[in-house]
């Protein structure tokens, strides 16, 4: 069995970490996440992130917008959504509103349709459902490392071409049609497409992910139905429960993942309850293949 959770160099006894599900996810208790956290201790977070893939700090009411920020620069270089405003009075962050039909209801990467797209991403609950609303991470290491040989070898010679301009109504089938519009104007108001391959080497762990999900708009080379097809035979791969984490939040709770080995789908079970979360992305690096190609960007505008 691949359990790609222990593939990395275990952590140091820095923090105090309790793995949430077998294969992904750890909860870290006794951290104050803010802007002025100790070197050691971001270190360990570094790691830790690395290793179990998403992780969870408890109750960082103390947190707002600027000490997100001041945090999420510990960590990376914050950057703005490509496309979609920030919230007002910041300077990276991305509000997702469950009442204004931000509902990410879709097995995805973040931001896929550019070559060198976000290493983690920082989530943030400001305001929680009651019941519902979960997150759901999967491991793409684990993914791949479980691949019968015959589709491993055909996956890593695929690669795939994603795009920000993807089917709306298809994945967001809740969301009031004209919301959804609105929402498809701002989102691909530039249009990206991005050549990547279907197999990237992690920068840190050297591990082989399967990089897939909702951005995806074709596989290279394929009729429009073969690609779909396979497309859904991959991606299935990396869905698969064993692979996965849930979490259930609450306001204050803070989920980072690393954005090159993860795919995330938000629940969208909570009806017209209050959710809103807050998100700030960290640059990543261009992906490589793993015969030492890079990814490409094909289309901007
Ligand atoms: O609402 C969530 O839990 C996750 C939303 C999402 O896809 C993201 O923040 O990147
Ligand atoms: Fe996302």
């Amino acid at each position: 069995m691949s359990n790609s959770a222990l593939a990395v160099e275990p952590t140091t006894a820095v923090l105090d970490i309790h793995p949430v599900a077998g294969r992904i996810g750890a909860e870290i208790r006794g951290v104050k996440l803010s802007g002025e956290l100790d070197a050691a201790s971001v270190d360990a977070i570094q790691q830790a992130l690395v290793q179990y893939k998403v992780i969870f700090f408890r109750a960082q009411q103390h947190l707002d917008d600027q000490g997100q920020e001041a945090f999420a620069k510990l960590l990376g270089e914050p950057i703005a959504h490509p496309t979609v405003p920030v919230r007002e009075g910041t300077a990276y962050l991305l509000e997702l509103d469950g009442a204004e039909g931000r509902r990410a209801n879709s097995w995805h990467t973040d931001v896929t349709f550019v070559d060198a797209y976000p290493k983690a991403s920082i989530l943030r609950s400001v305001v929680a459902a009651q019941a519902g609303g979960d997150t759901v991470w999967a491991n793409t290491a684990a993914a791949y490392n479980d691949l019968p040989e015959a589709l491993r070898e055909l996956a890593d010679k695929l690669w795939a071409v994603h795009s920000n301009e993807y089917d709306y109504a298809g994945v967001r089938p809740s969301v009031d049609p004209a919301r959804l519009e609105e929402y498809r104007k701002v989102f691909a108001s530039t249009v990206y497409e991005t050549e990547h391959p279907v197999v990237r080497v992690h920068p840190v762990s050297g591990e082989r992910t399967l990089l897939l999900g909702h951005f995806v708009k074709r596989l290279k080379g394929l009729s429009q139905s073969d690609s779909a097809q396979l497309f859904s035979v991959l991606q299935s791969h990396v869905t698969r429960l064993e692979n996965t984490v849930r979490w259930r939040w609450t306001q204050g709770d803070v989920a980072i993942w690393d954005n090159r080995a993860t795919q995330h789908y938000a629940v969208d079970d909570y009806g017209s309850q209050g959710r809103i979360v807050r998100r700030v992305t960290l640059a990543g690096d261009v992906p490589v293949s793993i015969d030492g190609q890079r990814s490409q960007t094909l289309r901007k505008g």
